[in-house]
């Protein structure tokens, strides 16, 4: 059975909406997986380190029979074709594509390599915002909360 995977893209460095479309493209073209839904795109002040440009947000909704390691592979090589080098990325500084692994169906996973859900998710409205558009009632498993839920908390703190 496929399960339901959600992936956060961000990019601010070169032709953002270019990279967002690509990556949305090559996440739907991973052996094995369907692109079900790519929310609007919307644009963020940067969190993180400072100077650093106004970011492009999307969230991304898959089927897919690729297990977890496997989909985080997939989202890794599609960062590097797409270009970003992670040797001198700094950690939450600017990049031409970030893809991270939000939810997997309801699988909580904490590896030394994947984290999931992904644990600041909860905490940032460039990932809640698209996502709730795509996915609203889509549940995160250690709160067991829904999306909106989420946002509604954290619009609220
Ligand atoms: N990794 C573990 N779990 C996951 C997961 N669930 N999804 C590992 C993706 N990767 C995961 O990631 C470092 C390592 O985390 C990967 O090798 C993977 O094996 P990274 O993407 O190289 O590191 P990073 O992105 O620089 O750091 P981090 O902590 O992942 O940052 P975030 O959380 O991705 O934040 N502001 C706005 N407005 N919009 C943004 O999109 N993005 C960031 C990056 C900062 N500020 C932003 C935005
Ligand atoms: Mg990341």
């Amino acid at each position: 059975m496929p399960t339901l995977a959600h992936v956060a893209l961000g990019s601010n460095l070169g032709d953002r909406a270019a990279y967002i479309h690509a990556a949305a493209g090559r996440l739907g073209a991973l052996p094995a997986t369907t692109l079900r839904a790519l929310s609007p795109i919307i644009e963020t002040d940067p969190v993180g380190p400072q100077g650093q440009g106004p970011y492009l947000n999307a969230a991304a909704e898959l089927s897919t029979t690729l297990n977890p390691a496997e989909l985080i592979a997939g989202l890794l090589s599609i960062e590097r074709d797409l270009g970003r080098d992670r040797a001198v990325t700094q950690r939450w500084g600017p990049r031409t594509i970030d893809l991270d692994l939000l939810l997997y169906g309801d699988a909580v996973i904490d590896a030394e390599r994947l984290t999931v859900p992904h644990p600041r998710m909860h905490q940032r409205a460039f990932v809640l915002v698209p996502l709730s558009q795509i996915a609203p009632h889509a549940l995160h498993p250690v709160f067991d909360r829904s999306v909106i839920a989420l946002l509604n908390a954290l619009s609220a703190s």
